[in-house]
């Protein structure tokens, strides 16, 4: 949002003319440019691949997201017309835990990888098996949806650095 966008929605929240003097006096002043000299995320995906799953009921999913722009975004849910249900999880000791989002740092990249963070895959129609792929459309808190195949790999695949 730039400095006028945010006065206006702050204007058009606010009910009394005391609440609009204090924002117009909080209003951008010359030479306060910090945030609109930041570059934009920009994001891409790599390494993406889903291990074929060893039950019938969920798969993990792994993949990296590159930002090489100069603003952080977040990752903040992933779909699958593959699965009823897909969620973000990070791995604390032996244990899964559901996270809202997931940080991708600006000029630098989020990982998702085993024993880490990853996509939890629920619900399946059917059981992925390798060779096959599995669509899913990422979503971001700035960035625009991001489509990306993921390959079905073997259950103890690795990939190269
Ligand atoms: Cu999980």
């Amino acid at each position: 949002m730039t400095p006028a966008q945010r006065i206006r929605r702050a204007a058009a929240l606010a009910t009394g003319a005391a609440g609009l003097l204090v924002l117009t006096a909080c209003g951008s002043g010359p030479g306060s440019g910090s945030e609109a000299d930041a570059s934009p995320p920009k994001l891409t995906v790599r390494d993406a691949y889903v291990p074929e799953p060893v039950t019938a009921d969920m798969a993990g999913g792994f993949l990296t997201v590159r930002n090489s722009g100069g603003t952080a975004d977040r990752l903040t849910s992933i779909e699958s017309t593959d699965f009823g249900d897909v969620q973000l999880h990070k791995t604390v000791g032996q244990q899964m835990q559901r996270v809202k989002s997931l940080r991708v740092p600006a000029n630098g990249e989020l990982r998702l990888s085993r024993g880490g963070k990853h996509i939890m895959f629920l619900e399946p129609e059917r059981k992925p098996v390798k060779g096959e792929k599995v669509p899913v459309t990422l979503h971001f808190a700035k960035s625009d949806p991001v489509k990306v195949s993921m390959p079905v790999e073997a259950t103890n695949h690795v990939p190269e650095k």
